[in-house]
């Protein structure tokens, strides 16, 4: 791993002292201020966070390391005859900011190869589990079952110095990422195959031994590849990463962060979307035997939705403002490659007739579909029908971002975060009601 930790020292030493010049000669400049409604309206739009993984403009969309998912997609080196790039040169993009020649993913396949070996315990956890655990569960379990593996733990106990935490984050990071496809087909083909579990293909990329594992052909390798990029950073404020960070933040190893992490992927609002685009979009096909509704009646399937006082899935967003720049790659694909499926036509129609209704409705602030309103469809596509399972599909891209994070933060020696709370009355004082 020579070439890649010489190079992130460079990076890390060049940036060091930008972060403490601001704190030290700019530390009073103020970037937010915090009203009330933030500060009970779930810290919207406080910008308390820092992040040069990546930035989400609420027009634009997400930029990874200033890129946008069109230029990573064309930039990023591809392997011959494959669509997309592979998730080991996004994620040498992302650690270093620099687009990866072929020597720099050779180099990060090779260490992917090398810590791939899932230790039986792991699956014996995943296996003592009531078969009808959610498929989350038995990830973010998986993942913390590992804790004792990690070389920061055993470091930092050791007593090591500061400037070198990000050095065994790491080794931790690669050892845990290398796992990850393996882990979560496992979970797929235990639950839902039977326990027919296929053997990893050491001469396959990230993508493609995932596609293998998970015993779904061509192109699910690409699409795969596709997943885990576009999935695995939003900037930090969002559930999952801002876990994921706040966990580190202790100084608690990736292990306990990345499940946290899982953990709050999981949730209806956040990660669990995909699933419950899918449980909706059935809903309607059972309500319709099958055939696929027109305008009139889709429209009718979603005020229907909204009057129980239900949200749409897939649709809304905290911070973006128009169509998900990631919904519309995956659009792209879907238009490539299953133009013809009865259930992307179900999401076409819904693209069709959400927004305006959702307008209409009046509540929602981006009517818009977010990265969940078509991932689910192009699984079902492929065979992969089992919805339960597509949150672990953005677990394991969501972490490629959320370790690359947690790697910087260390080494730019972000300390535990500890944000201020208020009580009520405090609140009114403030507002000069008491
Ligand atoms: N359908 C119906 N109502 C919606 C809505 C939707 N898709 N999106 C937002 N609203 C409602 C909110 O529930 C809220 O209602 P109340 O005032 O009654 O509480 C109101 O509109 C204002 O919400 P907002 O400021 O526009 O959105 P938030 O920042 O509070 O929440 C999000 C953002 C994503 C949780 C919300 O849009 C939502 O629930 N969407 C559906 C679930 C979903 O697709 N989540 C996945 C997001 C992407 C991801 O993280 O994976």
């Amino acid at each position: 791993m020579t070439t890649l930790k010489e190079k992130l020292q460079e990076k890390i030493d060049s940036w060091r002292p930008r972060t403490t010049r601001l704190l030290k000669e700019y530390g009073d400049v103020k970037i937010s201020d915090v009203s009330i409604t933030q500060a009970i309206g779930g810290i919207r739009g406080v910008k308390c966070l820092v992040t040069d993984i990546s930035y989400l403009d609420p027009y634009e969309g997400i930029r990874f390391r200033g890129y946008t998912i069109p230029e990573v997609l064309a930039k990023l080196p591809k392997a011959a005859g494959l669509e997309y790039p592979t998730v080991e040169s996004f994620f040498y993009l992302l650690l270093t900011g620099d687009i990866p020649t072929e020597a720099d993913v050779n180099e990060i396949t090779e260490e992917f190869r090398k810590r791939s070996k899932v230790p039986q315990y792991v699956f014996d956890v995943i296996n003592a589990m009531p078969m009808d655990t959610h498929p989350m569960v038995m990830f973010s379990a998986a993942i913390l079952s590992m804790e004792k593996e990690s070389v920061f733990a055993r470091e930092y106990k050791k007593g090591i110095s500061k400037m070198v935490y990000w050095e065994s984050t790491l080794e931790d990071a690669l050892n845990l990422l290398a796992k990850l496809p393996e882990i979560g087909a496992y979970i797929y083909r235990y639950k839902f195959k039977n326990n027919d579990i296929i053997a990893p293909d050491p001469n396959l990329d990230f993508g493609g031994n995932f596609a293998h594992m998970m015993g779904v052909n061509k192109p699910y390798d690409d699409l795969a590849r596709l997943y885990f990029i576009l999935h695995s950073d939003h900037e930090s404020g969002n559930v999952s990463a801002h876990t994921g960070h706040l966990v580190a933040s202790a100084l608690s190893d990736v292990y306990y962060a990345i499940s946290a992490m899982i953990d709050g992927l999981a949730g209806p609002l956040h990660g669990l979307a995909n699933e419950m685009v899918l449980r909706w979009i059935q809903g309607v096909m059972d309500q319709m035997g099958g055939k696929v509704p027109d305008e009139e009646e889709m429209k009718k399937f979603v005020w229907d939705t909204l009057n129980s006082g239900q949200v749409i899935p897939g649709y809304g967003h905290a911070v973006l403002r128009k169509t998900d720049p990631r919904y519309a790659a995956q659009r792209e694909f879907c238009l490539k490659h299953l133009a013809e499926d009865p259930i992307f036509a179900y999401v076409d129609i819904l693209y069709k007739v959400v927004p305006d209704i959702l307008r209409e409705h009046g509540k929602a602030k981006n009517p818009w579909p977010n990265v969940d309103a078509q991932s689910g469809v192009i699984q079902w596509h492929y065979g992969v029908q089992e919805y339960d399972f597509y949150t672990v599909l953005f677990g394991i891209g969501r972490s490629l971002g959320v370790l690359s994070n947690i790697i910087w933060d260390r080494a730019l020696g972000y300390p535990i975060e500890r944000p201020k709370s208020v009580t009520t009355t405090m609140l009114e004082e403030m507002a000069g009601i008491k």
